[in-house]
């Protein structure tokens, strides 16, 4: 079997997401549809910014093009649209566990954040078939402020304890333009979020930020790091900053094509996933924005095989591995872990 069609094949699981990064072009398209059906005039400039896929961009590019994707998914009809789309497009790329994660929003007379969240999870329970398992991730946007966090935080807790959506959210995270804000803000946040029960992926060292890097994993608070670019001493980060993520044992959440496209890491084989590898630290290959940097689950573990070397073997290992590093409870874990076990056994 080839590399591609391997990877097409493998069962994948996937835990960083972010919906609206995730749009493909037919469901921009869509969107932008619906728009001129509305009478919105002056969307072509903004229709060619968005799909210029497979470009490289900045990640204040990147910004750029989630605001506009922002304006194109600011009611409850089109984020009804977008979660199915994508979650959709994950199940057609065979990924059998999904943690997908998105900002809850505030538009004044469309939508409060307490209606984006239900909406979410609403989709979720639809979608959610025998071939795939889905959990939500309410994502903080470091960009907001953290009264905003607070607040998302405050509802976060009021869906956890509904019986009707509390399995479905298993996690909080954190992101949004790493050059804007301070991380360290946020500590306070991420603490209570703990005490609430909620697991934590943070995006970390996305960019070079020492003090930021340092000071959060410090403490302690973080279950996943999302990026992790500059952590390892041998990609801009400190022995100090490794030691942490080893001892806390802290999953690293790796987003090749996103760090590429975006600027964020020179070249693929200057990746930092070769090293957590080598050293055998648990790596998640996962895609970020799979719609705004033109790519998909299988193509990321392709691109990684081709460039590190892995075996078939390796990447089934890979596939297996990123059980432990989900949110789910143990029990669904073993459970996630057999079905992952039996689908791979085909493969190998
Ligand atoms: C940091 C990112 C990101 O939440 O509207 N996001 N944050 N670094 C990245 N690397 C490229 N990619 C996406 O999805 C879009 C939001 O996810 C975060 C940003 O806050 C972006 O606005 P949602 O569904």
């Amino acid at each position: 079997m080839d590399l591609k069609t391997f990877c097409r094949s493998l069962p994948k699981i996937e835990l960083h997401a972010h919906l609206t990064g995730s749009l493909s072009d037919a469901t921009v398209l869509r969107l932008l549809h619906a728009k001129r059906q509305e009478g919105v005039v002056d969307l072509p400039d903004s229709a060619e910014v968005v799909l210029k896929r497979g470009h490289n961009r900045t990640l204040k590019e990147c910004f750029e093009v989630f605001r506009i994707l922002h304006c194109l998914t600011d009611n409850l009809v089109a984020l009804r649209t977008i979660t199915r789309d994508v979650i959709r497009e994950f199940v057609e790329d065979n990924v059998q566990y999904l943690e997908l994660r998105t900002t809850p929003k505030v538009i004044i007379g469309k939508m409060t954040k307490e209606q984006y969240i239900e909406t979410v999870l609403d989709v979720i329970g639809e979608e959610m078939k025998a071939n795939i398992t889905i959990r939500l991730l309410l994502s903080v946007d470091r960009a907001r402020g953290v009264d905003d966090a607070w607040d998302t935080l405050r509802v976060t807790k009021q869906y956890m304890s509904q019986e009707k959506y509390k399995n479905l959210i298993c996690g909080l995270d954190i992101s949004g333009n790493p050059n804007v804000g301070d991380l360290c803000d946020y500590i306070p946040v991420l603490e209570a979020a703990r005490k609430d029960g909620l697991k934590l992926a943070v995006h970390v060292a996305e960019v070079l930020n020492e003090k930021e890097t340092l000071h959060v994993l410090k403490s302690g608070l973080v279950s996943r790091v999302g990026h992790g670019s500059y952590i390892h001493h041998k990609c801009g980060g400190t022995h100090e900053m490794v030691n942490l993520v080893k001892n806390f044992s802290i999953p690293i959440e790796i987003c090749i094509s996103s760090n590429i496209k975006s600027g964020t890491v020179k070249s693929i084989s200057d990746h930092h996933f070769q090293h957590w590898w080598k050293e055998g630290h648990p790596v998640i290959i996962c895609t970020d924005d799979k719609g705004v940097f033109n790519t998909s689950l299988s193509e990321e573990f392709q691109m990684c095989a081709e460039t590190f070397k892995l075996t078939h073997d390796d990447l089934c290992e890979l596939c297996l591995c990123a059980v432990d590093s989900t949110f789910l409870p143990r029990n669904e874990r073993d459970e996630l872990r057999k079905t992952m076990q039996q689908k791979l056994q085909h493969l190998r």
